[in-house]
């Protein structure tokens, strides 16, 4: 009836390591959506446009030893500024979908090595640790996990200069996003779906609009209210 409630967009995350495609995907999709007359928004994080973001931004470019501790709650803090309006969008019915988001947060700390690391921040960086502070977030509808072995993301150009782009802590990375990926399965919560970002950048294309189509189809027929990161 014309006084039912428009029904919420779906939250979309993409995730994955370096290289693997994630931000020309994101672009992509959000095209192909609005191609649709489905009303859809690009979002990223770090978010570099905040004072926060700022921080965030001069940090990663630089060599600077800072606690690791105290930068993992600034990009937590980078989304929690951001969740008002995200939850905003997704109440008027706009579709996001989002470049990076607590999973990068978890496995880039939780990859850094204690030998690696200064200061007053020794012990290990668990992944409950670095998990804590983001929970209770707005948690997306389904992770979109753009998989690419290390080899492949290399074969794709050198790196750039900012700190976190090197190729052994990348490495655990992936490893920690695998991690991350069982916890949500055993939660039933958030489902994943793992994509082979080798392939071409149509293939992938392709591939990540028939599940977003799912996504967005069960988002609108279900009465579920958005939900919260592991809580
Ligand atoms: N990154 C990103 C983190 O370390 N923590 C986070 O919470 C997020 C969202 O920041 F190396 C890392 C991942 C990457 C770097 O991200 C910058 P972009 O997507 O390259 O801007």
């Amino acid at each position: 009836s014309a006084t039912s409630t428009p029904k919420r967009g779906a939250f979309i995350l993409l995730e994955g390591v370096d290289r693997c495609g994630k931000t020309t995907q994101v672009s992509l999709l959000v095209k192909h959506l609005l191609s649709l007359s489905i009303a859809a928004v690009a979002y990223r994080f770090p978010d570099r446009t905040t004072q926060v973001g700022g921080l965030i931004n001069e940090y990663l470019q630089s060599s600077v030893q800072t606690d690791d501790r105290a930068i993992h709650l600034l990009f937590s803090a980078n989304r929690w500024e951001a969740a008002p309006k995200l939850v905003d969008t997704l109440a008027r019915g706009t579709n996001i979908v989002c470049d990076r988001y607590a999973y990068s947060g978890v496995a880039f700390t939780s990859a850094k090595r204690a030998e690696d690391r200064s200061s007053m921040s020794g012990g290990e960086l668990t992944l409950d640790w670095c998990m804590s502070s983001d929970v209770g977030l707005p948690a997306p509808d389904a992770v979109i996990f753009l998989d690419l072995d290390q080899d492949e993301a290399e074969k794709r150009g050198g790196y750039g200069g900012e700190r976190y782009e090197k190729r052994e802590l990348q490495m655990r990375v992936r490893q920690r996003f695998a991690e991350l990926q069982s916890i949500d399965e055993k939660q039933g919560r958030i489902p994943w779906h793992v994509v082979d970002a080798s392939q071409s950048v149509e293939e992938v294309q392709a591939r990540i609009a028939g599940i977003v189509s799912n996504i967005i189809e069960r988002v609108q027929t279900d009465t579920a209210q958005l939900g919260r990161m592991w809580g």
